[in-house]
């Protein structure tokens, strides 16, 4: 047995709840060996790391890990949502009473961690400070090194932001326990893998996997399941999977603020990274707060304020190049100390690479390696057009490494939120930005965000898959519930910001080329937003929302074909006509409140009238 109480001493962990929870669960898990670990741990943990073989270098000072093949991405079949109240079952939560949960859990758990250390991660999803630090402070234990690497990167970590708190008992109990990843049959019938969040008791229970989302458990299990539940249980905030950005106007001094919530494969990290388009770079900087997360509040002033409780980028390798996100490039820089996970390795030259990294593989396949650790040299005819990165290989960065990131991205009072943006990837109807300054068409619009199915299968041509709020995998309760939280939150601020709605990818139907040119021009549309925000522009109103007119626009420096500018400032009524009828079915499976019906009612009518 070990002497748990040797160890937190040593280690300076002084809070007594923390270690009545270290204490339960080193029995529970069997390790043979605990540590605590704080950010200062770093160096030492990544030579051991290489040491053992379980990351390898990269040039740079940077490092490669690869995790096992059937363990590349979250599960959300496997991830659940546990409460002793089922009135907390939604649609999409995947609910569970806690206490059976637990039972399961906890004997999945038992001896499981024998033979191995078990890491005390202490850390907070804040800025130090905070006036919600009693909803950001957790201690994940965890018995995978590598994870301790990449949550001293996303969180920020050690024993003094849990020893300082103001309520001791406040924090999530987080607990990872690997599991032999050969040997849990994923994917299968019999499945041993469960990802739960046993919401009314702050506890996180995740057993089977190493890979970052199932894993990492201060991001996507607290930071939003978690943060989800305990936003409405203390009516206090909102936790969102949303991007926050920053545009300074150097003119005027003055910095606008914008949270986006945008579904998978949407172009979320990149416009949250983005930088002005080089025409306006002059009087516009655009600077990063977060690619993922962000926690909302009214302050006592009645303004929106927001901060992003992760303290790094967990982005997606794939396509990340100069073209789509200089920012990213910059911040996995030789000298980062990024993690890479997944990606192709070369174990000759210690470099990496991912499809869309560069145009063409590199063409000296001497020393590749594919994201499992097969030759690439040695690959069949057949498998010569397989991916040599795993769609979902990840890099992992703090975001002092991002060029642009915000002077004030630490900041504990967080920043004033100015408009609250939803984007989806629509090939028609949607147009380039339609503001909407009514709370109810806000949230509403919010709630019938969607991507496009990708293929076929997975619905009719056209028809989006809802992923309300883009909360559709963290949802903590149910979707009306979250609904009234929502209204009434963003209700009782005295300065609310504006919605708006947001499409890149709209395209011509005859020949499929993008309508608008994308990336830093983006940025034009958000402008415009903020000038209709602050009255300067007026646009033209329309049944779902304010449009912007052409000349509103700064579009310096664009070029667009015939047509194609009318198209992206106007709507096909026909269409969003036959979008109403879906949404009603969506919304239906909710417990919605009566002020989003009616604000449904409302779009329908102006609809029938256009
Ligand atoms: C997502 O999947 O939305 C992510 C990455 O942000 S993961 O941590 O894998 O969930
Ligand atoms: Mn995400």
């Amino acid at each position: 047995m070990v002497d748990v109480d040797k160890v937190l001493d040593e280690a300076g962990l002084t809070n007594p709840y923390v270690r009545a929870y270290v204490a339960e669960w080193a029995e529970i898990t069997g390790a043979d060996r605990i540590e605590v670990v704080s950010a200062a741990d770093d160096e030492r943990l990544l030579k051991e790391s290489l040491e053992a073989g379980e990351l390898l270098p990269v040039t740079g000072g940077r490092y490669y890990s690869r995790s096992f093949h059937k363990d590349t991405a979250r599960s959300e079949e496997r991830t659940v949502v546990a409460t002793s109240d089922p009135r907390d079952k939604g649609t999409y939560n995947n609910w569970r009473p806690a206490e059976e949960t637990v039972a399961t859990l906890t004997e999945r758990m038992r001896g499981a961690s024998k033979g191995k250390t078990m890491y005390v991660i202490p850390y907070l999803m804040a800025p130090q400070g905070s006036p919600l630090e009693a909803y950001a402070a957790g201690v994940e234990l965890t018995d995978c090194r590598p994870v301790v690497q990449q949550m001293i990167r996303m969180a920020r970590v050690g024993v003094e932001y849990i020893n300082e708190l103001k309520d001791q008992a406040s924090f999530v109990k987080a607990v990872h326990v690997t599991g032999d990843l050969e040997n849990l049959g994923q994917g299968t019938a019999d499945d041993q893998r469960l990802f739960a969040t046993v919401a009314d008791q702050r506890m996180i229970l995740h057993y089977g996997s190493s890979y970052g989302g199932n894993a990492l458990l201060g991001k996507i299990a607290h930071a939003l399941r978690q943060a989800c539940y305990d936003g409405r249980a203390s009516g206090k905030f909102l936790a969102e999977q949303f991007l926050l950005l920053g545009i300074k106007d150097k003119q005027t001094q003055r910095t606008f603020h914008v949270v986006g919530g945008f579904p998978s494969a949407s172009g979320k990290t990149n416009l949250s990274m983005t930088l002005a388009p080089d025409a306006l770079g002059d009087r516009y900087e655009v600077t990063f707060y977060g690619d993922d997360i962000a926690w909302l509040w009214v302050d006592d002033e009645g303004k929106i304020r927001a901060f992003n409780p992760e303290n790094g980028v967990f982005g997606v390798a794939k396509d990340t190049n100069e073209a789509t996100n200089p920012g990213a490039v910059e911040a996995i820089r030789p000298g980062t100390g990024a993690i890479f996970t997944n990606v192709a390795y070369n174990e000759k030259t210690q470099e990496v690479w991912w499809e869309g990294k560069t145009k063409h593989h590199p063409d000296d396949l001497d020393g590749w390696l594919d994201w499992k650790g097969e030759r690439i040299a040695d690959r069949n005819l057949d498998e010569q057009g397989d991916p040599w990165a795993h769609p979902n290989s990840r890099f992992t960065t703090p975001i002092s490494n991002v060029p642009n990131a915000a002077p004030d991205f630490d900041d504990p009072a967080g920043v004033v939120v100015n408009a609250i943006i939803f984007g989806g990837r629509t090939r028609d109807r949607e147009p380039l930005i339609r503001a909407i300054t009514d709370i109810a068409e806000g949230v509403y619009d919010g709630l019938t965000l969607g991507a496009e199915a990708t293929f076929a299968a997975e619905g009719v041509d056209g028809q989006l898959r809802y992923d309300p709020m883009s909360m559709r995998p963290f949802m903590a309760y149910e979707e009306g519930d979250y609904a009234r939280h929502w209204l009434k939150v963003i209700g009782s601020a005295k300065q609310p910001p504006v919605f708006a709605h947001v499409n890149w990818f709209q395209r011509d139907p005859e020949d499929g080329h993008f309508l608008w040119n994308g990336y830093r021009d983006n940025v034009r549309a958000l402008l415009w937003l903020l000038q209709f925000q602050a009255g300067e522009v007026e646009g033209v109103p329309s049944p779902v929302g304010v449009l912007p007119k052409a000349e509103e626009l700064n579009l310096e420096g664009m070029h667009f074909r015939d047509g194609d500018l009318e198209k992206l400032l106007s709507i096909d009524v026909e269409r969003w006509r036959q979008e109403m009828k879906f949404r009603e079915e969506h919304l239906s499976q909710f417990n919605l409140p009566e002020e989003i019906w009616e604000a449904h009612r409302r779009v329908a009518k102006a609809l029938d009238e256009a």
